[in-house]
């Protein structure tokens, strides 16, 4: 990784819980980039070789349904953050350290992580809080959407509104698009009007509150648009699916990434 655009961790707490959010530019080096992208067209390439992926769980993008290669049409790859290399090193990097500790303390885990494809065409993730697929005991949990291409205006951005991380989880309606993804939900009882667009370069490292409202906009480009998404927790925390059902929800994988003692 290259060194990230100064900004103290100090500093860097504070403006995330001012605003729900903060920005590390340039903290990613290309060479990961490529590798983390490379690494996902091999797993496409297996899996139309008709190999397992192990633990890893595709989502296809279904106005792509046509397409014959799974590289062309894959929309999410989860749960990659403990067996493949490239993404449990970002997972647990040293230099991610400072930036989460400041968040969550020392005793950390890494729950979910997703590599995530945006085609021309494809459709983005309407309003909400990640916090509504969370079923856990506590807030926050920590975000970190890292650009692996660039996010300009038109090919399917993040946007998010800023301080809303203050917000309890909203209700929601099924986001009813033809094509959208399943587990796609809307929230509709929010003022939007202060949203802000988050143009990303590659390698650019967004850090967001599990309450922070934000969605993603549509690919009206000609090129694809891809991001590597990690979420982090509380070592502490009580994942209630696993407490009351024996299992976590099936794209989530509790990996311990750090702890102040051993043991
Ligand atoms: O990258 C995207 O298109 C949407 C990502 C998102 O909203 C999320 O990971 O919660």
């Amino acid at each position: 990784m290259t060194h990230p655009e100064v900004l103290t961790p100090e500093v860097f707490k504070a403006n995330f819980f001012e605003q729900g959010y903060a920005i590390l530019r340039g903290f990613v080096a290309e060479n990961i980039l490529l590798a983390m992208e490379a690494h996902i067209l091999g797993l496409c390439d297996e899996l139309d070789a008709g190999h397992s992926l192990g633990d890893a769980m595709p989502v296809f993008e279904k106005n792509l349904a046509d397409k014959m290669r799974a590289r062309d049409k894959l929309s999410k790859l989860f749960r990659l953050h403990r067996d493949h290399p490239v993404f449990n090193q970002f997972c647990c990097a040293d230099v991610l350290k400072p930036y989460l500790e400041a968040l969550l303390g020392k005793n950390y885990d890494c729950f979910l992580s997703q590599f995530i494809f945006k085609y021309p065409g494809a459709l983005g993730q309407p309003w909400h809080q990640d916090k509504f697929y969370f079923n856990f005991d506590r807030s926050p949990q920590i975000g970190l959407w890292l650009a692996v291409t660039e996010a300009t205006q038109n090919n399917g951005p993040l946007w998010i509104l800023p301080g809303s991380h203050k917000e309890p989880v909203h209700e929601v309606i099924p986001d009813d698009r033809k094509n959208a993804n399943p587990f796609y939900v809307e929230i509709v009882d929010h003022d939007m009007s202060d949203a802000i667009c988050v143009t990303m370069a590659p390698g650019d490292l967004l850090f967001f509150h599990s309450h922070l409202m934000h969605k993603s906009t549509d690919n009206h480009s000609d090129t694809k648009r891809a991001a590597m998404v990690y979420h982090y927790a509380d070592s502490a925390t009580v994942d209630l699916n696993l407490r009351d059902r024996g299992q976590s929800a099936p794209n989530m994988d509790w990996l311990a990434v750090s702890r102040n003692k051993i043991g």
